[in-house]
């Protein structure tokens, strides 16, 4: 059931573990959020972005209107304009000169019209997804071992296994209803063993029997002396790799011939040589392994080999369709791998069927009743990007991603939206870095507004359920996706009036081949009515009947794969050295990643109080050997540099990095900062095969900013167009708060701010201290409009200084508060 006493079922916004949510409109318009007991993710817990959800809610900053060339149209209007604007390009330059760059935070019914729209009828392959940013490489890793795009395991095996291998994951923070669990698991098993092998002591250490603070990119290696060590060691499943598997002999020479000298091997990965034997002979001689891996893994120049690598040892081992074991790739945003399933990366067709299959071309064509389908993939992300800048493609369309924040080598990316000649966004934000270079700004439905489904990482589809009304006149993605196609003539095919048409569509389309071709099969779902697509419980793929009770199936329990043979392929990988060597005084490693609280370009949880009291500014992490080496002090501001970018962050002294390394979390940006977009300085470095880009590892260079003075300011109103080089804006009660920082002294700072405060009409309070820095609040009656605080150093400890002053508070009430934000 969805609803019960006013409680609707829907699923978490954010991450892939696909949490099932229980949702109670209030009257003013904001949501009571509990975890649902009933679903099979997180049994009723929430981590703290789910918790938070309700407070994301708000209008602000929504974007109401369509809005063509700077003005607001009707929908009529906007769609007959990027239609006829598509049409155009596409008569004059052919249908590759046009592009979608979509996410996995739209829904699976979103997803399936965008590409059936591009690949179906535009007849291009030009669609790729932010996924490709995030999964692509465990996409091909999948691929070359199983013959499909595979996630063998379920959620349930946390609970059977005895080992834990967690690689290139920080589960704690990015999957923490998956961590919880697993915790707990360990809690009542005390014999299961958890290893993290990760650069870094992240969080995710806290559960760690072992952590293998290996070198940067040494995965492959890593996997490659495993492999090796299970050959000679007694590990190998014999049998089931003689019948059920392809390439173990070539696999194993390459594994051999990289690492049967354990001393060089663990000099390379850099980690004890004990430590690493110790890892090797638990798995070799534990019967049920999980293997949990995430962006340490497939953000990389090599992702689709370290992938290979994983499940090179799970397959030679045996250690896979077995309760408690497999390879578990976690998916990142919360409907992945739904955009994996419909074909919205640009190298695969739909439905888990391929370009280079004559008969799946066929069957779709047929499905879809076109004679246009595109013959050929389509570019993926920092290729399209590239051709945008080129000139080659003339027309894009982004839907709920962030690309002038989140791709690597931003100039490029910048230049690329500058230059081409049509912008299409369709977001639910007005102001994003991507926003600001749209032609046309189509609004969106979020996260409460729309209604779909969403796949999580072990497959289970789950509703996204409407709860609330949505602003201004905002739209479901899958309807403006729709509406544009008919304008464009394709009517027919897109005359779509509620999501579940598509869902059933999209259901009978996996249903084309049989189970034996391909697992991913929904024939169970492909007769919903309206209602029961309404009602629908989660359903965990395959679904060859729709499930009344929670199952939770593992695929290759019977041994069959998906390649030809029916057998799995081991392959053969090789460790590439990326590692520049570390000769230059102030050269560092940058690695990046997630913060606990925030949800990459914060568009949602920058919105959330909670969330940005606990994570309120940028950080570089940075190990306390190389913070004296640059004589960095905690909490200075440091510049960090690489490809003529300049960042600049709050510096936070850590041993969860190495000394040759530093951490910088991908949040931040021009939205609501000065300089810490870090994918500025970072360069498009891509795997081959996967075209996924190397975020984790790249050479950049550190140095101390000569900050002079800091100021906190509070407003009520985002202000715009600040100058400042070091500013980030921080979400509080009623307002904002601007954490700045500057190279001139603190009367100069003080002097270039004070304008905001003498803007504001109302009563000013001041006091000076011994230092005479500045600080004064401005009041409307009784209400706070505007506060500054302007030192050589502030109180970091209370950020948040101005909270509850009013002027009915004494005089010395004020001067406490104020002394209390000098250092
Ligand atoms: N709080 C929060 N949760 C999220 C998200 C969010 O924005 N915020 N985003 C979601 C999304 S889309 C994704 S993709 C996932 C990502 O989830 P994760 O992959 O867990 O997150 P990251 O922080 O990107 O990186 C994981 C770890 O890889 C390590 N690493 C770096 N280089 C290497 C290496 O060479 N080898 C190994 N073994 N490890 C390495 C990093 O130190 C880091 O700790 O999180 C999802 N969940
Ligand atoms: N350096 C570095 N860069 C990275 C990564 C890293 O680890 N390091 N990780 C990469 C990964 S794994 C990912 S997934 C990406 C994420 O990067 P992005 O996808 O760029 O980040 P988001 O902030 O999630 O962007 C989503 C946008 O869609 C909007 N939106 C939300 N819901 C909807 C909706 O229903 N419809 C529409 N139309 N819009 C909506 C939001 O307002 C927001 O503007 O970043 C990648 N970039
Ligand atoms: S673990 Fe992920 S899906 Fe679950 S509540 Fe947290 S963010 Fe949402
Ligand atoms: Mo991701």
């Amino acid at each position: 059931m969805s609803y019960s006493d006013g409680w609707i079922k829907t699923t978490c916004a954010y991450c892939g573990v696909g949490c099932g949510v229980e949702a109670k409109p209030k009257l003013d318009g904001s949501l009571m959020i509990r975890g649902d007991q009933e679903h099979p993710s997180n049994y009723g817990q929430l981590c703290v972005k789910g918790a938070a959800l309700g407070e994301t809610v708000s209008h602000e900053g929504r974007l109401l209107t369509p809005i063509v060339n700077g003005a607001e149209k009707s929908w009529e209007s906007a769609i007959n304009y990027v239609a006829d604007k598509f049409s155009e390009i596409i008569r004059e330059y052919g249908p590759d000169s046009v592009a979608f760059y979509v996410s996995g935070q739209l829904l699976t019914e979103d997803y399936y019209v965008a590409n059936k729209l591009m690949k179906g009828f535009i007849g291009s392959g030009n669609i790729d997804s932010n996924s490709r940013l995030c999964m692509a490489s465990s996409v091909v890793g999948h691929k070359r071992a199983f013959g499909e795009d595979i996630v063998p395991v379920c959620y349930d095996d946390l609970e059977h296994t005895e080992l834990v291998v967690i690689v290139g994951s920080n589960l704690a923070w990015c999957h923490p209803i998956l961590f919880n669990r697993l915790k707990k698991a360990k809690q009542q098993n005390t014999q299961l063993k958890v290893i993290v092998i990760d650069p870094r002591k992240t969080a995710t250490c806290e559960i760690a029997d072992l952590h293998l603070a290996i070198n940067s990119g040494t995965d492959v290696a890593l996997f490659n002396g495993l492999l090796s060590y299970l050959a000679r060691n007694g590990g190998l499943d014999e049998q089931f790799v003689n019948k059920r598997t392809n390439g173990l002999q070539e696999t194993l020479m390459q594994a051999h011939l990289e690492s049967d000298d354990l001393v060089k091997l663990s000099a390379l990965v850099g980690v004890d040589k004990q430590d690493l034997v110790n890892v090797y002979d638990l798995f070799t001689k534990t019967d049920k392994v999980l293997t949990i891996y995430s962006q340490g893994v497939n953000q990389s120049s090599q992702g689709c080999d370290k992938v290979n690598s994983i499940l090179n040892c799970h397959l030679a081992s045996g250690k896979i369709g077995k309760v408690g074991s497999g390879p578990f790739s976690v998916t990142g945003q919360p409907n992945a791998m739904g955009g994996r399933e419909v074909g919205a990366l640009a190298n695969t067709l739909a439905a888990h069927m391929e370009f280079d299959s004559k008969s799946d071309r066929g069957a779709i064509s047929q499905f879809w009743n076109t004679s246009n389908l595109a013959s050929k993939p389509g570019l993926k992300a920092v290729d399209m990007f590239d051709a945008i800048a080129l000139g080659k493609i003339k027309a894009v369309w982004v839907m709920a991603t962030n690309p002038a924040v989140s791709l690597p080598n931003q100039s490029r990316i910048h230049e690329a939206l500058d230059k081409c000649p049509l912008v299409v966004v369709s977001d639910c934000i007005k102001d994003t870095s991507t926003t600001r270079y749209a032609n046309v700004l189509l609004p969106a439905q979020g996260w409460s507004e729309k209604s779909g489904t969403v796949t999580n990482s072990e497959r289970r589809i789950s509703r996204q359920r409407r709860l609330l009304p949505s602003p201004g006149l905002a739209k479901p993605d899958w309807w403006i996706v729709s509406q544009v196609a008919s304008a464009m003539g394709f009517g027919d095919a897109f005359s779509y009036r509620h999501e579940g048409e598509i869902f059933r569509e999209y259901a009978s389309m996996t249903s084309i081949k049989s189970e034996s071709e391909r697992a991913l099969n929904l024939k169970g779902l492909t007769k919903l009515t309206d209602s029961e697509y309404n009602q629908l419980a989660p359903q965990q793929w395959p679904v060859e009947n729709v499930q009344t009770a929670i199952e939770n199936q593992r695929l290759f329990e019977d041994q069959q794969f998906l390649t030809p043979s029916r057998k799995a392929n081991l392959i053969p990988v090789r460790y590439l050295a990326t590692n520049e060597s570390l000769d230059g005084m102030n050269k560092v490693r940058l690695n990046t990643g997630r913060t606990k609280e925030h949800w990459h370009t914060m568009t949602r949880t920058g919105l959330s109080e909670s969330l940005s009291e606990l994570s309120p500014e940028p950080t570089v992490s940075i190990h306390p050997e190389t913070a004296e080496r640059f004589g960095f002090k905690d909490k200075d501001i440091a510049c960090v540099e690489n490809l003529g970018n300049k960042l600049k962050l709050r510096v936070a002294i850590s041993q969860s990095v190495e000394p040759e390394d530093i951490f910088i979390p991908i949040h931040w940006n021009q939205s609501n900062s000065g300089q810490s977009t870090v994918c500025e300085i970072i360069d498009d470095n891509v795997d081959p095969m996967s075209g996924q880009p190397e975020f984790k590892n790249t050479m950049v260079e550190l140095s101390r900013w000569p900050k002079q003075s800091e100021a906190k300011l509070f407003s009520r109103t985002s202000l715009v167009n600040f100058t400042n080089e070091y500013w980030v804006r921080q979400k509080v009660t009623d307002g904002y708060v601007y954490h700045i920082a500057s190279t001139s002294t603190a009367p100069e700072l003080a002097e270039s701010l004070m304008p905001i405060i003498d803007r504001q009409k109302g009563v000013m309070l001041s006091y000076k201290d011994s230092t005479s820095a500045v600080k004064v609040a401005k009041f409307d009656g009784n209400e706070l409009l505007v506060a500054l605080a302007v030192g050589d150093t502030l109180n970091h400890e209370e950020p948040l200084w101005f909270k509850g002053l009013t002027i009915s508070e004494n005089e010395s009430r004020h001067q406490n508060f104020f002394e209390s934000c000098v250092a």
